[in-house]
């Protein structure tokens, strides 16, 4: 009968700890920030560089959002490991996280074959070449000081209904 309370005492700590919800990483990430305060260096200022690849051959990115500190200088690639050769696709980061914004680019996008499927608008924030099957593009940009939510979407033609992600600026 000793065994109950014991597992029971285990089965505490593992809700414990469950309940902190995806927190397993905080210590690593605090000792990263006290490395960085350390080194006197704003986190606001640290640059980051943020992988992103499509699902598969689906007009989908595998992530639906990344999350970078107001400020920071941004480095997003997209690695398009897709193999379907119409599986062409770019990262054109937004200035807001309006659906009109989006649609509205998206849909420019479909007349701006010279410029790379980029129209211009002052919506656009950053963007990548369009980056072929196997290929790998990258844009680097300062984050929004404002913190919010930021669309990014690929604007090769009949892609951005589908291919959206959201930047997150903390
Ligand atoms: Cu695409």
């Amino acid at each position: 009968m000793k065994f109950f309370p014991y597992s029971a005492l285990i089965l505490a700590f593992a809700f414990a700890f469950a309940a902190c919800g995806g927190s397993e990483q905080a210590p690593e990430s605090e000792m990263e920030m006290d490395a960085m305060e350390a080194e006197g260096t704003d986190l606001s200022d640290a640059a980051v560089s943020i992988t992103i690849q499509p699902a598969g051959d689906e007009m989908r990115y595998a992530v639906e959002s990344v999350t970078v500190a107001a400020g920071a200088e941004v480095t997003l690639v997209m690695e398009n490991t897709a193999t379907a050769p119409a599986m062409i696709h770019n990262i054109v980061v937004l200035t807001t996280n309006s659906d009109e914004d989006a649609n509205r680019v998206g849909m420019a996008a479909i007349a701006a074959m010279e410029t790379d499927y980029i129209p211009e608008d002052e919506a656009i924030l950053a963007y990548t070449p369009m980056a072929n099957p196997g290929e790998t593009v990258e844009v680097t940009f300062t984050a929004p000081s404002e913190p919010g939510n930021y669309r990014f979407i690929c604007t090769y033609p009949g892609h951005f209904g589908t291919m959206q992600g959201v930047l997150i600026v903390e």
